[in-house]
């Protein structure tokens, strides 16, 4: 089982980024969805795995990706901050273009708020904010993903 921290927009902010890491820590790869506003290179240094980061759009001078397609545990990952697919109106644009890339596992952020769903076949992830959340509550959140042995998915979102 692997099993890997997913977080997004910290903008700046952090300190939870880090205390979610000592909650957390093992874990086989973390996933940021951007919005870093430059604490990128720190979080890459503080991880003990690999990372797999793409820029917001509030990182104006980063060199990251804006997207990242890449195959983990038998799983075709497709990871974008998200406001190139208008993904606070719904999530049909991200969707298509994930399936498009063969994906079966889309990961974002940018609204700040956790979603997990999963439709025909394919999971739509974004972890939320750990340092400016929207939704209702207004708790820090962060997602979890586990893939088993077999390659089943399971996660849960977390509040800190
Ligand atoms: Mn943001």
């Amino acid at each position: 089982m692997h099993k890997y921290l997913v977080v997004s927009d910290t903008h700046g902010r952090d300190q939870n980024f880090y205390d979610v890491l000592d909650i957390e820590e093992p874990v086989d790869g973390i996933i940021h969805c951007g919005d870093f506003e430059g604490s990128e290179g720190k979080f890459a240094l503080a991880a003990n795995c690999p990372v797999y980061f793409v820029s917001g759009n509030n990182d104006f001078f980063s060199s990251l990706n804006r997207e990242l397609d890449f195959e983990l545990d038998g799983h075709t990952f497709f990871v974008t901050h998200g406001h190139h697919f208008l993904v606070s109106m719904d999530l049909e644009n991200i969707r298509s273009e994930g399936i498009s890339r063969g994906a079966d596992i889309i990961i974002f952020g940018h609204t700040h708020r956790p979603t997990a769903k999963f439709v025909d076949g394919v999971y739509l992830f974004n972890p939320g904010s750990l340092s400016y959340p929207r939704q209702e509550g207004r708790r820090p959140s962060y997602l979890l993903l586990f893939i088993q042995d077999d390659g089943t998915v399971e996660y849960e979102i977390k509040f800190l």
